[in-house]
This record gives C-alpha cells, structure tokens and sequence, in this order.
C-alpha cells in the first residue's frame, strides 16, 4: 500500500504530512511535523520567518534555511517516524508563493555533485547568485510595478494577460527590481526559481519546472496560453526568457528522488518527486474545493480568501488574483498582508494569550458599537495601502477587548466586500490556517458571511493538499485517470461537531456595517467624506 509525502515550506515553517493510501479502503496521515524557522533554525536570525532589514517595505528570507529545514525534515523522517520508506511512492510539496530564488553557473555542478556526508546548505551556497530571496511580504516594488505595467500597455492588459495586475510582491517586479539595483548580479544568474521549483530541485537534484498554479504568481505567465507571455517578460528584465524554468502541469514528474538522499538518510531509489506547487493552489486541494460554489478562508501569516474557478474571468476591480489550480483550471484568490500577525500584534498590545483574545471576542458585542479598526499596520495588500498605518474610528486604543473585535472584524469585513467580483454564492466556507483553531474568530467570519464554516481535520491544508498531488501524480503516471474526489476522499471532509452556524440577528448587523466600513476604508485613502455620522447613526441602532 503505497505511501505520500507533502511538504508545505510556508512563511514562518516548514512542514510534512505523511498519507496512506489503501486500494479502495481506508486512508489515513501516518506522520505529521513541522519546523519553526525562528526557533528550530536561529542560526538565520529570522522574526517570523524574515530577515531583520532597515528598510520596512522590503522582506526577504534565506533560501538556505529552507534547504537546511528541508535536509533535517528528511532525516527526522527517515530516522523518527518508524514509517516503512519502502512505501513511499512519490513527493510534492507546496511553498508560499511568489518568493523567488537566484542561482548561478555553479548551481547546476553543485546539485549533480551533492556529498550525502555533508550537509546540503553548505553544498549549495555557492551555487547562489543571489544570497537572500524576496518574499511575498515585500512591497518594495512600487515602481517597478508601475514600469512593468506601462510597458505591457496598463495594468488591465496585464491583468488581463497574467491574471493580476502588477503586484509589488510578485516575482516579476522583484525581479526587475534585482536587474535595476544589482545588475552585475542579474547577469550572473542563470535560473530563477519559485521557492516551490527551488526545493523540487533540491530533491529531485536537477532543475525543477515552475507549476503553473504557482506560475500565475509572477505577472510573467500567459494564463490563456499556460506559457511565459513574452510581452511581460520584455517588459521586466532583459534576458529574462533563458533565466526561467519552463512551466508545467502540477502533476509533472520531475524526476527520481537524488542520489544524495538515498544515500544520506536511506530512502528507496525511484521515489518521484512530483512538482511542487504554490501554497494557495495546494490548499485548494487540501480543504477539497475542486468544484464551484465554497469558499476557503485561510488564516496562516497572510489571510488568504480562495475559490475554484473553472472558467477564466478577472477582476475588473484590479485588487484580486486568478492562480492555476492544480486540476489544471483555475482558482480565484484575494491576499491580505495583515492577516495573523495583525492578530497577533494586538494580542499582544492587550497583554492576552489565545484564550485571552477568544475570550475578548465573546465578551464583546457584535459590531463592536460602531469602533472600527483598519488594521493597516504593515504595508496591505487588499485593499491597496502603500503607507502603513492603522487608523482607528471611535476606537480607543487602550481599549484592549474592543480592539480584538475591532481586529477580526476588520478582517472578516474586507475578505467580503473585497471578494464581490468572484461572484459566488458563499454557504459554505472552509476554515483552514493556524488560526482557523480559534472558533471564536470563526464566529465572526461566519456572521459576516452568512455562511456556515467548517475546521478541518488536518490543519495544514497546504500540506496536505502536497501530499494529495503527490497521489494524484503518481496516479497519472500509472495511466490511471482517478477523479479528483476520489483523490482527496477520505482527507478533506469537515471535523464531526466543528461546523459553525450564522446567527441572524449578526448577519443583519453586518450587512449594516459593511458599507459603513468601506466607507471607513475610502475615508482614510483620501477617497470618501467622515463616515462619523454614518457610525454614530450604527452605535445608536446596535449600541446597546
Ligand atoms: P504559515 O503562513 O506560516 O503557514 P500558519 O498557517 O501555520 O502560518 O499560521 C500561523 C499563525 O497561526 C501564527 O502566526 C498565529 O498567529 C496563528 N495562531 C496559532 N494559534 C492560534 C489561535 N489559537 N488563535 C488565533 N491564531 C492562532
Ligand atoms: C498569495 C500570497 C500569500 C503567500 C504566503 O498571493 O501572497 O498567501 O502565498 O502564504
């Protein structure tokens, strides 16, 4: 009974999930783990997962961390999980998306020539023609964006090309970042990988394609075409066409497992390391959604709102996305940048743990008596806020309870006005990311939506959904053509007790307040008048 390993290399950690799988039976995760940058790799320094820089607007991270955790992944599950290796059939993995990696000429000749005796960083840090990689929270690029995007002919031929407009995080205008600041360096890169196809590499030991789920990612694919458009590429960076890996189906075989790891910890020749995909498009898979009609809302370092797509339309407004997903459709996606550590930051202020911040949010009254909080404490990305700063209306900041509520939902609001153009008809949303464990918090993005939300049974559905393309993969190289609820049966339903029921007289409340809030959010971009009379008008009919 064969066995599948995903692996999810996320903002702050990197995890496995180990599924099995019986021949029209039962299935099961065998092993589940994860390792914390900050504290299982402190050598790297990073604070959530990103490097300590002077400049707020950028964020990167160390493409060796994520080579180091993902060596001692490896040995911890070849040496702690008792599992039988000689199951496992195939390997894919998910990485937070749009973070891209810079090797070199010497690249290539390190992977072939991988020491199973030493340690894989070590091996690899010569090959980088780039030391560092920009990540997802960068929002360095304004400029760059607006160049890309001039040169393409506006950014809604982009959006319409790419399937989002130019996007400081994403990999294009971070590319042509690099080649403008660093261009000695540019010219020394040979490959630019996705933190996904970076790691698929590693493991596969030669050079790994970018998945077109992930692929959508940079404002550089064609999504129509499901190649690299050549329009975006002239308009970002010279060269750029040779620096790229080609794109591929998710379920693509890169290759056998590396020698490196048979040999270092033991694992079978012949495994096949599948692509790696995005995080987004791996969760797609993990909550199940491979058909129209549900949500998922993930609440990991960024909140995430995501819906299969099967037919291509983009948003008119400019503010949200169009991914690949994994089935090789599509998937519509909108990004907030003060998701949990948003959270946590006013956890923090008000001197709570988790308990403390559920325990706030049940003590507090739904619609908080019209006290708004935009919680814009970093750079957003949804609505577009390019100077950071949260701004509060009618909300004392030394109101620590009323803060809570003011936090969550504010962000339980935005994911629903900002979500309109995806036109779905929301009943059902399913709660994944670390937060997705506090009910609390769900309470509210039920109330908000009027839909029922249901937890998980495995939380990390960006993992899982690694481990199910692993499946799938392996499948289609069989030759077999399994249905994708079949593929994901057995792993994706709800937790037995975990679904969590709209109150109406909430719902009501919120429908009153989403306008008021949006216009909150005009009124502090310098686009609407003082909703002031419109919240005491709110505190009046709700306050009591
Ligand atoms: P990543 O984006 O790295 O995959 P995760 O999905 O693992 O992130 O989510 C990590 C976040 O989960 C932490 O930053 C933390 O804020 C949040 N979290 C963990 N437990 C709770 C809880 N009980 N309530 C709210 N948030 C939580
Ligand atoms: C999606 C996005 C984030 C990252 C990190 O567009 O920027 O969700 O994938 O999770």
């Amino acid at each position: 009974m064969p066995i599948y390993l995903g692996f999810d290399s996320s903002t702050q950690s990197l995890s496995a999930i180990v599924i099995e799988v019986a021949e029209g039976g039962e299935r099961r995760v065998l092993f589940e783990r994860s390792l914390r940058f900050d504290e299982d790799l402190p050598a790297y320094g990073t604070r959530n997962g990103v490097l300590a820089g002077g400049d707020p607007l950028v964020a990167h991270s160390s493409p060796l961390m994520w080579a180091e955790a993902l060596d001692r992944m490896m040995g911890i599950i070849a040496t702690e999980s008792g599992l039988d290796l000689t199951r496992l059939a195939a390997i894919s993995g998910s990485g937070q998306q749009h973070g891209s990696v810079y090797l070199g000429a010497d690249a290539q000749k390190a992977l072939s020539r991988l020491d199973p005796r030493r340690e894989l960083a070590g091996q690899i840090a010569p090959g980088l023609s780039r030391p560092t990689a920009p990540i997802w929270m960068d929002s360095s690029t304004s400029r760059q964006c607006r160049e890309i995007a001039e040169a393409v002919g506006g950014d809604e031929e982009l959006a319409r090309i790419s399937g989002s407009r130019a996007f400081e995080r994403f990999t294009g205008p971070q590319i042509r970042k690099f080649f403008q600041e660093e261009p000695d360096a540019y010219g020394r890169t040979r490959r630019i990988h996705l933190v996904s196809s970076f790691l698929a590499t590693l493991l596969a030991g030669r050079d790994a394609p970018i998945d077109r789920g992930d692929g959508a990612g940079m404002n550089l694919m064609d999504l129509r075409a499901g190649d690299w458009s050549d329009v975006a590429l002239e308009a970002t960076a010279p060269g750029l066409s040779s620096k790229l890996p080609p794109l591929a189906d998710a379920w693509s075989i890169v290759g056998p497992l590396a020698p490196y790891w048979v040999e270092r910890y033991g694992f079978p020749a012949g495994v096949k390391v599948v692509a790696w995909s995005g995080d987004n498009p791996c969760s797609l898979i993990g909550v199940g959604l491979v058909r129209r009609g549900r949500l998922a809302i993930s609440l990991g370092t960024s909140d995430t709102l995501f819906g299969f797509m099967p037919e291509l339309r983009v948003d008119p407004t400019g503010q949200g996305h169009v991914f690949g997903s994994p089935t090789g459709h599509f998937m519509s996606l909108i990004c907030f940048k003060n998701g949990s550590l948003a959270r946590e930051r006013v956890r923090d202020a008000a001197g709570y743990d988790w308990d403390g911040f559920s325990a706030a949010l049940r003590r507090t009254p739904a619609g908080n008596r019209g006290r708004i909080l935009l919680p814009w404490f970093e750079p957003e990305i949804t609505p577009h806020v390019a100077e950071p700063g949260e701004r509060r209306y009618r909300l004392d900041p030394s109101d620590a309870a009323a803060n809570v509520r003011a936090v969550v939902e504010a962000q339980m609001l935005s994911m629903s006005l900002h979500s309109k153009w995806m036109e779905v008809e929301v009943d059902t949303i399913y709660a994944t990311g670390g937060a997705a464990r506090n009910r609390e918090i769900l309470q509210v993005m039920s109330d908000v939506h009027d839909a029922e939300v249901f937890q998980l049974e495995v939380g990390n559905s960006a993992c899982l959904g690694a481990a199910l393309r692993a499946f799938h993969a392996d499948e289609v190289a069989r030759g077999r053509r399994t249905p994708w609820e079949e593929i994901t049966r057995g792993f994706v339903e709800p937790r037995a007790g975990s679904r969590i029921a709209p109150e109406p007289s909430n719902v009501a409340l919120y429908r009153e307040l989403k306008p008021i809030y949006e216009a909150c959010e005009r009124h502090a971009q310098g686009t609407g008048p003082d909703p002031e009379p419109r919240l005491a008008r709110f505190e009046g009919e709700y306050g009591s």
